[in-house]
């Protein structure tokens, strides 16, 4: 019932931050497009492999003066993968932590991002080449008020242009935009990338750099499937500028999750040049990059392109809104903005592991970060165990509860 919700309100509201006064509002009014870059983690980023660089495009961006980078920003997924990180960009919450929540909780109340840019004026889609149902996405698009699916319907899907799990993130890239031409401004999609996916196979016409040489079929893959989705960003990019729509977009873009699991750790230790992956190494291989990048906004000139802030998926929305100058005094959201002078360098994973800029606690160990070695007081991340568990307690009670339907967002109090 509604007291259930006064508990999560109160321990909320007192977690919130003060938005950034410099960056609020810079990107109001601008469309706004959010790539889940398919399991895509950090260690790509500016990193070679054979000597040829992996993501040439990103790279670029990282030192670009329209772009914030994160390099210390952690996915928050579990079993539901891409749709948890779905979820957690629409929701800033944390998914359930046992199976996927587009399937268990599609039939609850949400006050999501799209929502919140519905009553702002926006036209509000997501496009990705799969059947509507997988993920149950249309039923908890639905949930979240997401006003249009552009599902494999609405793609030109041939065997040429497809490969692994289908339509080339290329040719998808180049027909999203024609769909957006058509799209009323401003509007919000997200775009749902996939030729980076598990197994990480792809045609010969599509590599563009040599596999790696580790002997592992997944890993010496991965850097090719990668590269290929760098590629189709930056023809994403050329695309938005062609049709007009790049300069009033702000484009947003994070990794959604691991692609490479811990079954593949000696290529991955071979890669890195690392006697053996810790469970240290595991846990900061958790890492996906997001990316900020607003045309014309001088946002990494204020800041400096490259941004260490230990950060996660349930940080995308309020920092987004409040770059699009969109009050989030009223939201039930876990995360905070990057940008707040507030933000706390302190990242939960999931499965309850947690990062701070001093500590990874992980294995029930808590490991420093500077060293990587497990710390000389083994209690020293004690307080933060708790405030962990806390917060994913919270988060699941509001989710297990249904409680957002006894939410008012007008007031910000529960509903009489
Ligand atoms: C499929 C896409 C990929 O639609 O979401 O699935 P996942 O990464 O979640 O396995
Ligand atoms: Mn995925």
């Amino acid at each position: 019932n509604g007291s259930e919700l006064t508990d999560v309100m109160n321990y909320v509201n007192a977690n919130q931050t003060t938005p950034n006064k410099d960056y609020y509002g810079i990107a109001k009014d601008r469309n706004v497009i959010i790539i889940s870059l398919e399991s895509m983690q950090d260690f790509v980023i500016n990193n070679k492999v054979n000597g040829q660089t992996i993501t040439p495009f990103l790279n670029s961006l990282t030192k670009d003066k329209d772009t914030l980078y994160y390099d210390n920003f952690y996915h928050q997924t579990g079993l539901g993968k891409t749709s948890d990180a779905e979820f957690i960009v629409e929701n800033s919450m944390f998914g359930t932590g046992r199976g996927a929540v587009f399937f268990t909780n599609s039939g609850n109340t949400y006050h999501s991002m799209a929502e919140q840019m519905n009553q702002a004026g926006y036209q509000t889609s997501v496009m990705h080449s799969n059947n509507k149902s997988f993920w149950n996405r249309d039923l908890m698009y639905d949930a979240l008020n997401i006003k249009k699916f552009y599902d494999v319907e609405s793609f030109n899907v041939t065997e040429q242009n497809s490969a692994n799990w289908g339509l080339k993130d290329i040719p998808f890239m180049e027909q999203s935009v024609e769909l957006m031409k058509d799209i009323k401004q401003p509007f919000y999609t997200r775009l749902l990338s996939l030729s980076n996916h598990f197994p990480f196979i792809s045609d010969d016409e599509d590599q563009f750099i040599k596999p790696y040489d580790s002997g592992d079929k997944t890993v010496d893959g991965y850097f090719q499937t990668v590269n290929y989705t760098d590629e189709a960003i930056k023809v994403l990019f050329q695309k938005l500028k062609d049709a007009g729509l790049y300069d009033n977009s702000i484009i947003v873009m994070y990794g959604d999750h691991y692609g490479i699991s811990e079954n593949h750790n000696s290529a991955m230790a071979k890669y890195l040049d690392k006697e053996s992956i810790t469970p240290f190494d595991s846990t900061k291989l958790q890492q996906v990059p997001f990316f900020i990048h607003a045309p014309g906004s001088d946002l990494g000139e204020k800041a400096g392109s490259t941004k260490h802030e230990v950060s996660g998926e349930i940080d995308i929305r309020p920092t987004l809104l409040h770059l699009l100058g969109i009050d989030t005094s009223h939201d039930l959201q876990f995360g905070s903005d990057l940008l707040s002078k507030d933000h706390e360098n302190f990242t939960i994973l999931r499965d309850g592991r947690f990062i701070t800029d001093q500590y990874v606690y992980t294995s029930e160990t808590c490991y420093d970060t500077k060293t990587g070695k497990p710390t000389k007081d083994a209690n020293a991340c004690q307080p933060y165990i708790k405030r962990a568990n806390e917060k994913l307690e919270m988060s699941d009670r509001i989710i297990n509860g249904d409680l957002m339907r006894f939410y008012n967002h007008e007031t910000g109090q529960v509903k009489e």
